[in-house]
C-alpha cells in the first residue's frame, strides 16, 4: 500500500480504538506502526495530534462526551508510556546539555498529552528539562526558573481560560525586573503564533518537533 493510504487505514483504525478505550489494541497499532517504518514522532505528531484534535472537534459539537475524551486520552498516555517513550529514548544519544528548560501546564488546566511529549522530545534532544506537572501558576513557573536557573520557561495550555496566564507570566517576569533572564516559549492546540507575539513571548511551538527547533532557537543554536 502506499504512504499515504496506509496511513489513513492507519487513522481510521486508530479512530475506532480511541472510540473503544481499547489500550491494548493501540500500543499494537503503535508497535506496528513504528515496525511499518514511521518514526515515534512522525507517528505522534502527524497520526495521534490530527485524531486527538478530531476527537475534541466531535465533543465540541456534542457528538460525544467526556467518558469518551476519557477514553481516548486513556489509549494515549497507554501508548506513549509503553511504546513511544522507550522508542523515543531508545533513539537518543548521549545527552549534552544544552540548557535547562522548565516546562508545564497552565494554572487551571490538567491536559499534559502534548506538553509530555514536548518536555520528552527535549530532553531527547540535549535539554535538561524540569517538568512541573499541569494546572501551574505563573508564580510557580517563575520559582521554579529561579531555582533551577532555566534559560527556558515553557507554557502549555490546552483550555481557553487558561491561555491568559502566559500573558501573566511575563507581566510578571517584567515587573519583577527578570525578563531578560528567560526566554518563554508557549504552546497547545488553541495557542497561535499570533497569540504568542501579542503576549509578548519569545517563541510558539506548533508541535513537539517545531518546540525543539524554536528551543534551540532561542539559545542561539540553529533550529
Ligand atoms: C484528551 C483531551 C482531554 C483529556 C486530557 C487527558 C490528559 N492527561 O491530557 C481529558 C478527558 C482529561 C480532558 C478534560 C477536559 N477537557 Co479536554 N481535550 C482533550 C483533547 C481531545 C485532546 C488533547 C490532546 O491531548 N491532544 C493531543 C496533543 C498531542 O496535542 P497538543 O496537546 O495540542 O500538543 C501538541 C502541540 O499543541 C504542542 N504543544 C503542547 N504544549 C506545548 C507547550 C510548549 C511550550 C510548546 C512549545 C508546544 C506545545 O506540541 C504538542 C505535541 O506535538 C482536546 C481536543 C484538542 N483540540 O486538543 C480536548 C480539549 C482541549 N478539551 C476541552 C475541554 C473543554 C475539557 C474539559 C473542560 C471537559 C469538561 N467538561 O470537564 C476538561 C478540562 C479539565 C481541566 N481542568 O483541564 C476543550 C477545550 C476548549 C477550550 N478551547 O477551552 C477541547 C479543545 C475539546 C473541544 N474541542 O471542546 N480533555
Amino acid at each position: 500500500m502506499p504512504d499515504e493510504k496506509r496511513e489513513e487505514a492507519l487513522r481510521k483504525e486508530l479512530d475506532q480504538v480511541l472510540a473503544a478505550g481499547d489500550t491494548e489494541k493501540g500500543t499494537q497499532i503503535a508497535r506496528q506502526a513504528l515496525e511499518s517504518g514511521l518514526t515515534p514522532t512522525e507517528f505522534f505528531v502527524g497520526i495521534i495530534q490530527p485524531l486527538l484534535y478530531d476527537v475534541g472537534k466531535r465533543f465540541e459539537r456534542l457528538e460525544i462526551f467526556l467518558p469518551d475524551l476519557m477514553k481516548a486520552a486513556k489509549v494515549i498516555q497507554t501508548m506513549q508510556r509503553e511504546v513511544l517513550e522507550p522508542a523515543i529514548l531508545a533513539e537518543s544519544g548521549e545527552g549534552s546539555e544544552l540548557g535547562t528548560v522548565v516546562i508545564g501546564t497552565c494554572q487551571g488546566d490538567i491536559h499534559d498529552i502534548g506538553k509530555n511529549m514536548v518536555a520528552l522530545m527535549l530532553q531527547v534532544n540535549g535539554f535538561r528539562v524540569i517538568d512541573l506537572g499541569t494546572d501551574v501558576s505563573p508564580q510557580n513557573f517563575i520559582d521554579a526558573a529561579r531555582k533551577e536557573e532555566a534559560d527556558i520557561i515553557g507554557m502549555s495550555s490546552l483550555l481557553t481560560p487558561s491561555m491568559p496566564y502566559m500573558g501573566d507570566l511575563i507581566k510578571r517576569l517584567e515587573g519583577l525586573g527578570l525578563r531578560e533572564q528567560y526566554k518563554v516559549i508557549v504552546g497547545g492546540a488553541p495557542v497561535t503564533e499570533a497569540y504568542a507575539e501579542r503576549i509578548g513571548a519569545d517563541a510558539y511551538g506548533a508541535d513537539a518537533v517545531h518546540a525543539v527547533q524554536m528551543c534551540r532557537q532561542l539559545i542561539g543554536l540553529e533550529g
